[in-house]
This record gives C-alpha cells, structure tokens and sequence, in this order.
C-alpha cells in the first residue's frame, strides 16, 4: 500500500512537470494531500471488482493495476493512450473480456453525480448474473448535491446491491466551501436518508480507511446491501493546476500539511516495526524511477495518426479493453 501511494504523488508530480512544459494537454487535477484514500479503498478490492474513479482518484487506477504509462500518454493525448488521444486525464473505460482475471474501470462522467447510478447499474448486473464483482465508486461533496446522486443512491439501497461509495470531504468543490454543500454534521449523514450505512473516516489514516472499506465490501459481496464511507480529507492544490486557490486560508493548509499521508503512513510503518526507513527509502527511490522512466516512454510515443481519429468514435471498438492490467508485484 505504500508502494503504491508513493508512486501516486511520484506520477502526479511528473504529470506537474510535464504541464510546466505545456506537454500534458488541457487540465491537470491533482489529488495532493488526498492520494491516501483513494489508493487504501482501491487496495481493498479483488482484482475482478469495479472502480468508478473520479478525476483526483487517479491512485486507485495505480493500485488496480493500471501502469503509469498509460496515465502519462493519456494525459499527454498520444496515440496509443487507452482513449487514442481522444479524450485526457483518466477519462476512460476498461470492460475486461468476460472471465477476464481484471477489474472493470469506469472513467469519470464529467456530468458529476451520474458515476453513481452507472456504479449502482454495475452493481445490479453483478447481482443479477449471480457474479462475485463489488462496485467501488468515489463522489465529491460538491458531486452529492446532484439529483442523479440521490436516484443512484436510493435505487442501490431499495434493491441491496453490492455497491461502496466513498464519499470525500476535501473542504472545497472548485471554491465552494463544504459548509455551503451540506447542512448536516458530516458528509456520511447524508446515506442516512436512504438507509444505507455509513460512517465517517480519516481519510489521511490509510489503514483506517483500508479496514473501514474493507467491512463494506465484504458485507456488500455477501448480499447486504451498499454502505457510503465518508473520508475526511483536504485538496492541497487548487481543482486544477491553472486554480492558484487563494480562497483556501493559509491556516487551514497549514493545519492539514502535518497530516499527510505519505509521511503518516511511513512514519506509522517504522514506529510500529512493520518497515525500516532504510527500506522504505528503497520504495521511495524505486517509484521515482519507476515513475520517470513510465513517463519517458509515454513522451517517446507517437501523437494520433489524424487518418484514424474518428475510427471508433460513434460505433466499433469503444467498448473494448483500454489498458495492460499489471498485478504480478502487488503483494
Ligand atoms: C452536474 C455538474 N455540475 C457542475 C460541474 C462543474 N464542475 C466540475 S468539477 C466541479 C467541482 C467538483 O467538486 P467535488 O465534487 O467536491 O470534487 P473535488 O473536485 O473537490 O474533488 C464542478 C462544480 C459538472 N462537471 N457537473
């Protein structure tokens, strides 16, 4: 797990460089200071299972298996990118052939709340082929104020699919702080209304957000319904890298600074003897490279042959797998 939240900010700060350099085209939305909870839920999964991600949840592609290169090559429109440099960041879609040992991803709907009944409609095709696959899908505050949130939410509770959403607190969606999006307690409060469990977490405490979501998934597979875990998180860097985010108080960022989760969690695998720091510099120093080298070979790779842009677009190969899922080093 470390691994691979290490190798999540590794690959968004070469995507930052990358940007810097006007390579990486259109936005860069980065999950700084919230990699944690995208990387633990994603971690526990099965490999067969489903993750509908939005656009900061880039460390559960990294940890279902997704390799760097395609993220890169994505962000940088090239040719061989899972969308053929058609679409950016991680808007795509992996539906795995059937029997495929391989999780079914589903990109990000820019229209926002609308992953949830697709993550629901997952869900129930799970249930009804009798088919082992959870349905994991991530929501922001600002997301759960849609309508198509509250459908998607209400049609899994009454028909018990195994769907888990995890629903993040970040503090901002774009400016809008959370206090002008909720009006109760914590963000959790709001699956009450549907009833479906929840609870509320911290969402820079990877282990807790691990065994929380592992609860979930485990009671949505054995037929009991769906559950919202709530993550209490900050975004540390503006929606997007073009965002300078001076609407966030100095104090405030300063406060989560000191609760990273990259240095939170290593700092607890040391204290609690599970790693030495000389090993998990050797982590640190192998994701750096791992990470560099991935997006060297995405810079190498050609743009869209012009000939072939539209192949594909309204009919064809859309919905074929996208991505080389590599799971053989995940331990
Ligand atoms: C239905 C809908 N309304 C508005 C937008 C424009 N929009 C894109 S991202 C965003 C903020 C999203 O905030 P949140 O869901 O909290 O996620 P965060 O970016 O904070 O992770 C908005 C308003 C949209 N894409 N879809």
């Amino acid at each position: 797990m470390y691994g691979f939240v290490r190798l999540t900010r590794d690959v968004e700060e070469r995507l930052t460089i990358l940007f810097r350099q006007s390579k990486v085209i259109g936005g860069l939305y980065r999950s700084l200071g919230q990699e944690g909870e995208s990387v633990a839920a994603a971690y526990a999964l099965e490999a067969t299972d489903a993750v509908l991600p939005l656009i900061r949840n880039l460390g559960a592609l990294i940890t279902m298996g997704v390799r760097p290169r395609d993220i890169f090559a994505q962000y940088m429109a090239k040719g061989p990118s899972p969308s053929r440099g058609r679409d950016l960041n991680i808007h795509f879609t992996h539906l795995p052939h059937p029997g495929a040992k391989e999780p079914v991803l589903v990109g990000p709907i820019s229209m926002l709340g609308t992953s949830i009944p697709v993550a629901a409609g997952i869900a129930l095709a799970a249930k009804m082929r009798g088919e082992r696959r959870v349905s994991l899908v991530f929501i922001g505050d600002g997301a759960m104020s849609t309508g198509t949130f509250h459908e998607g939410m209400n049609f899994a509770a009454v028909q018990k699919l195994p769907m888990v959403v995890i629903a993040e607190d970040n503090k901002y969606a774009y400016s809008t702080p959370t206090s002008k999006q909720f009006a109760v307690p914590s963000i959790d409060q709001r699956a009450a209304s549907y009833g479906v469990p929840h609870e509320m977490v911290d969402g820079n405490d990877m282990p807790a957000v691990y065994a929380a979501v592992k609860d979930a998934v485990d009671r949505a597979r054995a037929g009991r319904g769906p559950a919202l875990i709530g993550v209490d998180t900050m975004r540390m860097s503006g929606h997007a890298q073009h965002d300078d985010m001076r609407y966030v108080p100095k104090a405030l960022l300063d406060e989560w600074a000191k609760k990273d989760p990259v240095t939170r969690f290593r700092a607890r695998l040391v204290e609690q003897g599970i790693a030495t720091g000389a090993a998990l510099d050797g982590i640190d120093r192998r994701m750096k490279r791992y990470a560099a080298d991935e997006a060297d070979l995405a810079e190498q790779m050609p743009m869209p042959d012009p000939a072939e842009v539209a192949a594909g677009v309204y009919h064809g190969d859309h919905s074929a797998p996208r991505v080389e899922i590599v799971r053989q080093w995940r331990s």
